[in-house]
Order: C-alpha cells, then sequence, then structure tokens
C-alpha cells in the first residue's frame, strides 16, 4: 500500500497495521518515489532507527527507515519491553492482593486469581495501537519516509534494495537487532518442544493457561518474567548457571539490593537453584517436565507444563557481515566505535545490533549518534555508564558504584541505607514511600530497600540503589547529577526540595547527616 500522498488519521493506522501483520504487503511512504540519494537508510526501524532517523531528519537531513515489520518501533513494543511493563505492573498488584490477602478492602486468600493467558491476550490486542501512533507520528509529525513490512538488502555501503526498488544513499545505519538465543540442544535437548517459550514466542503464540513453569537461564528476563508467573499464580523454578543478577550486563548491582530482591522472590514461592544445570525437556505434544542438576550435584525432575527461555539474546549480524563484511565480535556484536561507525566506511551500527547492554535508551541514543555524525558532526556515545533497572514484583534500580565496588576501589565508604545496617526489618515500617505504604503498616518487611554509597574524603555520592516503587524515573535524572564532571555531594543532595517522601529517601537522609564534617553511615 501506497501512503505517501495520503493523510492518514490516527485512528485509521490500527486497522492498516493489523491487516499489514496478516498480508505482509509492503507500507510505502516516500518522498520523490524514493528518487535520489538519501543521507541515511536506517536498516531497520526499531528504537535506534526511528529515533536515529527522526533526529537526523529534525537536522535537515533525508533519512528512509526500512523494517521488516508494519510498524515502527520493533521489538519493544511488539513482544519485548511493552509487555514486560504490563505484566510486571499485574505482577506488582497481585502480589500486594496476596499479601494482604483478607485484611482492610482485600479479598480473602485464595480468591485471588490471575491467568497469564489473559493478560498475553490483552497486551496481543492492544500492543496494535502503540504501533498505528508510531506509524502516524514518524509520517505526519516528523515527516520520515519509510518502507515497512518488507526485508532490505545492503548491496554495498550507497546502495540499498527493499520493496521492488533500489535506493540511493550516502550512508547505511543498520539496526538489526538481537534474537533470543536457543536453548543448547547438545548441553538440554528439547528445547523445540511445543510449550517452550521466549519473551517474544510468549505474547505471539501462548494459547492455553500455563499451570507450572521452569525458567532456563538467568537473564534479567528470567527474573523479570518468572517474578510475574509467580505472582500470577503459577509456580516458577529457576535454574541458572551462574548467580541471578550478577551476570556481565547487570553491572552495579549491590549485594545488599541483589539479596533483598532474591530473598523476596524465594519469599513468594520463587525456587531459585543457581549454578543449577538443566539437562532435559522431557515431553511428547508439550514439555511434561525438566530434568536438571542442582548446585550440590542432586537430580531433579520438576513436572511443568510451560518452560522459558531465559537464556539471554544474541545480536543478528549474520547479514550485516554477508552484506558488508563489517567486523564482528566473539558475541556476535558489530564492532563499532564511539561514534557508531563500524569497520566499513560510510556503515554505522546501532542498537542490540553492537551488543550490551540491549536497552531502550542505549538504542535511542546510539540511533541519534550515527545521525550527528552522518550529518557532519563528531558525536560520541559512551554507555559504559548508565542507570538501569529491572522488574521483580519491586521495581529494582541502581546507577554509579556499588558498596563492594567503591570499598575495592579504596575509597572511604559511608553508607546511607534504609533499613539501616544491623536493624530487623520487620520492627521498622521503613523506608515507607510511593507503593509502599500499606506494606509498610501491614508488613514492614516488605516495604523495600535503598542504599547511598558516599565517599567519606569528597563527599560525593558514588552510588545510588532502590528496591520499591516508583523510583526508577528518579534514577534517570541521579545518573546525570553523578556523573556530571563535578558530580553531586551529600551536602547538595540535602539541599534538593523532596516531594514529601521521595520513593528513594536519598534527599532526606542525605540532610540527616549533611551537617557534620565527620560523615557517620545513617
Ligand atoms: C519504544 C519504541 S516502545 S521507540 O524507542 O519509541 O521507538
Amino acid at each position: 500500500m501506497d501512503v505517501s500522498n495520503m493523510s492518514i488519521r490516527l485512528p485509521d493506522w490500527t486497522p492498516l497495521v493489523e491487516g499489514h501483520l496478516a498480508t505482509g504487503e509492503p507500507i510505502v511512504n516516500l518522498a520523490g518515489d524514493g528518487e535520489g540519494v538519501y543521507d541515511a537508510i536506517f536498516v531497520g526501524g526499531g528504537a535506534a532507527g526511528r529515533f536515529g532517523s527522526s533526529y537526523l531528519k529534525a537536522m535537515g537531513g533525508r533519512p528512509l527507515v526500512i523494517d521488516r515489520w508494519p510498524f515502527l518501533g520493533g521489538s519493544c513494543p511488539h513482544q519485548a519491553c511493552l509487555p514486560h511493563h504490563l505484566f510486571s505492573e499485574a505482577a506488582a498488584l497481585l502480589d500486594r492482593e496476596r499479601w494482604l490477602a483478607g485484611q482492610l478492602w482485600f479479598r480473602p486468600a485464595g480468591e485471588v486469581k490471575a491467568s497469564i493467558l489473559e493478560l498475553v491476550e490483552l497486551f496481543r490486542r492492544g500492543r496494535v495501537a502503540g504501533h498505528a501512533f508510531m506509524n502516524w507520528q514518524t509520517k505526519t509529525q516528523l515527516g520520515v519516509e519509510y518502507l515497512l513490512n518488507t526485508s532490505a538488502r545492503v548491496l554495498d555501503p550507497h546502495t540499498v534494495q527493499a520493496g521492488g526498488r533500489t535506493f540511493r544513499t550516502r550512508n547505511v545505519v543498520l539496526g538489526l537487532g538481537a534474537r533470543q538465543k536457543p536453548i543448547d540442544p547438545a548441553e538440554c535437548p528439547g528445547g523445540d518442544l511445543p510449550g517452550v517459550y521466549d519473551f517474544g514466542t510468549l505474547v505471539e503464540t501462548l494459547d492455553y493457561e500455563p499451570r507450572r513453569c521452569v525458567i532456563v537461564g538467568g537473564s534479567k528476563v528470567a527474573v523479570e518474567y518468572g517474578s510475574f508467573f509467580q505472582a500470577a499464580g503459577c509456580p516458577t523454578t529457576i535454574f541458572t548457571r551462574n548467580p541471578l543478577l550478577r551476570t556481565k550486563t547487570m553491572h552495579h548491582v549491590d549485594e545488599d539490593a541483589r539479596r533483598y530482591v532474591l530473598d523476596g522472590m524465594r519469599k513468594r514461592g520463587v525456587e531459585i537453584y543457581e549454578g543449577g544445570v538443566p539437562l532435559e525437556i522431557k515431553g511428547t505434544d508439550r514439555v511434561e517436565a525438566v530434568v536438571a542438576t542442582g548446585p550440590d550435584g542432586e537430580t531433579f525432575h520438576i513436572e511443568c507444563d510451560f518452560v522459558f527461555n531465559g537464556t539471554g539474546e544474541r545480536p543478528n549480524s549474520e547479514p550485516a557481515q554477508e552484506w558488508l563484511g563489517v567486523e564482528v565480535g566473539s558475541a556476535g556484536e558489530v564492532v563499532v566505535d564511539r561514534r557508531m561507525r563500524t569497520s566499513v566506511p560510510d556503515v554505522y551500527a546501532v542498537g542490540d545490533l553492537i551488543g550490551p547492554p540491549m536497552e531502550m535508551f542505549k538504542a535511542r541514543k546510539t540511533g541519534v549518534t550515527a545521525a550527528r555524525n552522518v550529518m557532519g558532526e563528531s558525536a560520541e556515545f559512551d554507555f559504559t555508564e548508565y542507570p538501569d533497572f529491572l522488574h521483580t514484583t519491586y521495581e529494582m534500580s541502581w546507577v554509579g558504584l556499588t558498596e563492594e565496588e567503591a570499598r575495592a576501589q579504596g575509597y572511604d565508604v559511608m553508607v546511607i541505607q534504609m533499613p539501616p545496617k544491623g536493624l530487623d526489618h520487620d520492627d521498622i515500617l521503613l523506608p515507607c514511600a510511593e507503593g509502599t505504604m500499606l506494606y509498610a503498616f501491614l508488613k514492614p518487611g516488605l516495604s523495600g530497600f535503598q542504599k547511598c554509597v558516599v565517599d567519606r574524603a569528597t563527599r560525593r555520592i558514588l552510588g545510588f540503589h532502590h528496591v520499591g516503587y516508583g523510583a526508577k524515573d528518579a534514577f534517570q535524572y541521579l545518573d546525570y547529577l553523578l556523573r556530571r564532571p563535578e558530580g553531586i555531594t551529600i551536602d547538595e543532595m540535602g539541599q534538593l526540595n523532596e516531594l514529601f517522601l521521595n520513593p528513594e529517601h536519598f534527599i532526606q537522609l542525605c540532610r540527616l547527616r549533611a551537617g557534620g564534617a565527620e560523615l557517620v553511615d545513617i
């Protein structure tokens, strides 16, 4: 369908995208029929391609975005971030209902039930409205040309074919994304049985109500989806070779915060075997059991009707190598410099394709960085340090150094922590804040955890860590304050204006200590 000269209202995009998901017909939105030379063709219209092309257009350039799906935004609104946020919000609400069952207005224990399938179907029905918005915005508000629902083929850095046409460009920006790693059949046969899902196939094909889940792997996704399945009432077991929340991409997770989260998951019924090795997934028409060894060599045979692959993702770098011979690293990532330039002149790579962290902020900003360089700036983006978060039934957010890292680096560390070290959490209703007020009064031990790591010598804050609700947003700004060349001191933090009990309590806790010349833990 050629929409180039059509003015499509936002609500009309929803059925249009839906129809194209079924037909495979390209959606064409070109100026001048795609003639002339583009400044950049973005191959992949996910977060990186969408933001990169929009930024380039805003700078006065001419971008074209091509994507194999009939919408812009990529896996994020279709299979990844959006469903995980929806499911995590459901998990937090369910969790509260279970813990507080029978108290106040909460329903009695046993009446709290949720259907994973129903939530998946809710997402499946609703997601196209988000896709529609991105197509509408990109065409109508941002004026970016695109070709959707069709695969591209890059002939050379200045020539791209797609939808039966050939386009000319000064540069190519590759944003081919990543895919779930399969469960290695040599290590654990049965990973291809019906009933084995990952975050993508879950939202695409789940068609029954899971009753018992085993998760293979210990990625962020394993923790997030495991917490959701358990909260929905589907007992879940995780087998992970490596400790949870300790993978390379989970940089800067404080050990106390980690322990609070893992203890919390166990308290909620999730069985976690760190050092556990899945040996086989058994079943005929659908999975029936997982056989695994535990950390002490014991053998488990867990009957289940649902297996979730949480082993992590791998960049889709094969086409990039085949088309252009770009350099690829050992984990399959396309190698780029800080300007997102690959080893091939005029070819950039962005987003998940260049490896971890496979996070939305990095995708969007690498796209923008490529765009700025294409347009003649010397823009660099270093994403070795960044704020991060994940969902358990809580939100866990962190930025900067952990207490252990700060000590190992030789800092004279002062710690601000809630609940304070050495106190029994059940004896103290703090931290009571955003989303944990009811817990604070009814189940204090569930009210969250936070820590701020300070360098005594300079009074500068080195790291923030939080488990609870509502603080994730603050971490975007804490990251900025922390990483300015001058950083932020405990004194400056204590001068900020807090809105009641700010969820992470850092402002008021810093203020309680800031008056002292000698900084003492609190
Ligand atoms: C987010 C997708 S769901 S994008 O980054 O806005 O394109």
